[in-house]
């Protein structure tokens, strides 16, 4: 039964006049799934409401900076409390060397970070000063991994393995990404090609070493290792793109999942609560190029905001303080939900994968396995689209795109997990029409 929403499409109507799209971020338009986008009026714990008033189990928790569900008690009071000595001086406060100490205490590579306003401007900064450090021009990334909307960032793999990116976005000149290479994710010997054309012409390897942003996708085994490995052979710095997994995997990322050391860390989302935070840390005869310090420029009205960096320690306390149960729960936690999703799926004779790390999963509409991106790319989206749509009426908010991880938080029950498999089989059956006992998703 579908459920109201005339609210919520009204304000659409409304914010689209003023706001391309309605919305200030691409995905929230839901253009990748079909639907009405809900415009949400509150959340609290596992729960999120909309303006209808529908409530939602939610599984985006803000595109990962919730781990511990919406609103919890101390990351309010936090806030609250900043505020009410003021939202912002231009001045240094001691809650930025609060927040700069417990991450680097989780990320003992990290002899200083610094502090931006979203991880688009931490990636940026980290290549900025990856350049700086090498004095070499080139840089590469994979396909599928998404580290902002850098203009340097934003490429299409070019033809061959080793060639260079092609603009993916309207305004980016190719003189802007002429330096960057964008590689197979998983694959070795594309790396191997690219290092042995281009040697030590290449600054840094950027990666997100759990990819989010083609849907879940890990790293083969032994993959950092090689990417650790040649990065070293050549002199080029390892960038781990952290913002994702940061905090989300283990206390210390997926460096200490993995046990791979990088030469500079990009974090976000769960540094900041759910508040603007981002930030780029490595070693100190990296990080002291850094300005004032040294000749790399860098800066921001709002880094290093009081009212956010009171909000990410409020989180990253209680994290670190409860790490030994929060972490094996999520994990334990997410993999019921995962398992009972594509057991649903099996049963509807729907053909799904799915890929999990902890608590960060994606559903493939598509047999799989799914490694990078030409796998990925392989998945059903008019069928994702169908199921997100269904699931969503059954009172589940998953990330609007085949291409996203979803987000498991401290706060998701049992219940909760029940509740959404439910949601799942009635999803799969009013979605999945069944033709010559095969479904045709
Ligand atoms: P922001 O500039 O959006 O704070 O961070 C960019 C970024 C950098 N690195 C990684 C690994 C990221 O996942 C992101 C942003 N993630 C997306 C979700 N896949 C943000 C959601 C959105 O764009 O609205």
């Amino acid at each position: 039964m579908s459920r109201k929403t005339e609210q919520s499409r009204k304000l659409q109507k409304r914010a689209e006049k003023v706001i391309p799209g309605g919305v200030n971020s691409p995905v929230r338009a839901f253009r990748a799934v079909g639907g009405e986008p809900r415009f949400i009026v509150r959340g609290s714990g596992s729960r999120i409401w909309d303006a209808d008033g529908n409530e939602y189990i939610d599984y985006v928790g803000s595109w990962g900076p919730l781990i511990l569900g919406h609103a919890p008690p101390g990351v309010v009071e936090g806030i609250s409390a900043a505020a009410r000595n003021g939202t912002s001086f231009g001045a240094s406060t001691s809650s930025e060397a609060d927040l700069a100490e417990i991450v680097i205490s989780a990320f003992p590579h990290i002899e200083k970070i610094r502090f931006v306003s979203s991880g688009t401007e931490a990636t940026m900064s980290a290549i900025r000063l990856a350049r700086a450090y090498t004095k070499r021009k080139y840089i590469v990334k994979f396909e599928g991994c998404y580290h902002g909307h850098a203009d340097a960032l934003l490429v299409k793999a070019g033809s061959g393995v080793a060639t260079l990116g092609i603009p993916g976005s309207a305004g980016v000149p190719q003189e802007f990404t002429q330096f960057t290479l964008a590689l197979p994710f998983n694959n070795v010997d594309a790396l191997e090609q690219a290092f042995s054309k281009f040697k030590n012409q290449i600054a840094c390897v950027i990666v997100e070493p759990v990819v989010g942003n083609m849907g879940c996708v890990p790293p083969h085994r032994g993959y950092l290792d090689a990417l650790r490995e040649i990065t070293h052979r050549y002199d080029t710095l390892l960038i781990f793109d952290e913002v994702m997994t940061g905090f989300r995997l283990t206390f210390g990322g997926a460096q200490e999942l993995y046990g791979i050391i990088p030469d500079l860390t990009t974090l976000g989302k769960i540094i900041g609560g759910g508040l603007p935070v981002g930030g780029y840390g490595g070693q100190s005869e990296i990080m002291d190029l850094v300005a004032p310090l040294g000749p790399m420029y860098q800066a921001g009205t709002l880094s290093g905001n009081p009212l956010a960096m009171a909000a990410g320690l409020a989180t990253l306390r209680y994290l670190r303080d409860h790490r030994k149960m929060i972490y094996p729960r999520l994990d334990k936690v997410s993999g019921e939900l995962v398992a009972g999703i594509a057991a649903a799926a099996k049963d509807a004779g729907v053909p799904i994968c799915y890929n999990r790390v902890g608590s960060m999963f994606t559903w493939f509409f598509t047999a799989g396995p799914v490694t990078d991106w030409d796998s990925a790319a392989r998945s059903n989206t008019e069928a994702f689209g169908r199921f997100f749509r269904s699931i969503l009426d059954n009172g589940i908010y998953l990330p609007p795109s085949q291409f996203e991880a979803a987000f498991l938080s401290a706060a998701h029950t049992s219940e909760d997990i029940q509740q959404t498999i439910a949601a799942a089989k009635q999803a799969f059956a009013m979605s999945v029409p069944l033709h010559r006992n095969k479904a045709v998703i």
